[in-house]
């Protein structure tokens, strides 16, 4: 598993410098849910393919840029399911993004089967955020001649003071709605980038509050893919003290998708904020 984390700052460093110097425009590509793809989605998915397929251990990748699964070592023991760069609707205006990695035993593609997961941070500075099961998530921040220096494990707080809520509001439920103001009227702020990564690395070292991502009237089954962003950040999520859930309080690491680009409707957070979603969800 070290030689996977290893090639993730490798990763990060070479999707970093294409971010910074290539073409930020759109393809003529869409990707398997439809979404138009930009040129930096394309490059990114490409540095990620290249660089794993050299890895003995990863028998193969799933991409959300990607249809399919696809095998790059016959006798490796992993699959890695990765967003390549999350955030691709606000790069072009040059707000943080990201990518996620989920790592996964081959042939158990379920919250059950995630062995360990990790994200990057693009932002003004390069980070990095690697977790395995059962251990306070690891934070490196990239410093001189672009070298990752370990920082403090990141720990949740049992309550936080930050309000990130996702998706279209005019389609949320008035149940959600009501959980928003609810935090709000307890002086929660709201920080909300549109980037699932940034919004998310910001409860984890600001120590906590909610993230939210519904099922809403137009998208019920929410927009954020299990395999790629849910179930990653939800071992983060637990792995820093905090819980992550769907709708129906179910932990997200009790979740198996019946396909590949499948989606589910979201909540991260420490747990005072989760225990409030419980109460006004009824669950
Ligand atoms: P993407 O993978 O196409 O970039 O979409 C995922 C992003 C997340 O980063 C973010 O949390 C969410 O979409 C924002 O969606 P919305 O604008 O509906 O709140
Ligand atoms: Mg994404």
């Amino acid at each position: 598993m070290l030689t996977i984390f290893e090639r993730l700052k490798q990763i990060a460093r070479e999707i970093d410098k294409a971010i910074k110097n290539e073409d930020l425009g759109y393809s003529s590509k869409q990707n398997a849910t439809g979404d138009e793809q930009l040129k930096l989605d394309i490059a990114s998915d490409f540095i990620i393919e290249h660089i794993l397929r050299d890895v003995a251990l990863v028998k193969s990748i799933i991409s959300e840029e990607k249809e399919d699964i696809m095998e790059v070592n016959p006798d490796g023991k992993y699959t890695i399911c990765y967003d390549p760069l999350d955030g691709s609707s606000i790069v072009d205006v040059n707000l943080s993004v990201g990518s996620i990695f989920g790592i996964y035993e081959t042939g158990n593609l379920s919250g059950d089967g995630l062995r360990a997961a990790a994200y990057v941070v693009y932002g003004p500075r390069l980070e990095l955020v690697i977790a395995v099961r059962g251990k306070h998530p690891r934070h490196y921040r990239s410093g001189a001649r672009g070298l990752f220096s370990s920082r403090a494990p990141i720990v949740l707080k049992e309550k936080g003071k930050l309000n990130a809520p996702g998706g279209t509001q005019q389609y949320w439920s008035p149940t959600h709605r009501s959980l928003v103001e609810s935090l709000f009227s307890e002086g929660y702020r709201l920080r909300y980038s549109g980037g699932m990564v940034p919004d998310l690395h910001q409860i984890l070292l600001k120590g906590g509050g909610l993230f939210s991502y519904p099922g809403t009237q137009d998208r019920p089954y929410g927009k954020l893919r299990m395999l790629f962003e849910a179930l990653p950040f939800a071992l983060i999520f637990e792995a820093a003290g905090g819980q992550a859930l769907d709708e129906e309080g179910n932990r997200l690491l009790d979740l198996c998708p019946t396909k590949i680009h499948e989606t589910t409707p979201c909540f991260f957070g420490s747990n005072y904020e989760i225990e409030r979603f419980k109460k006004v969800y009824g669950l």
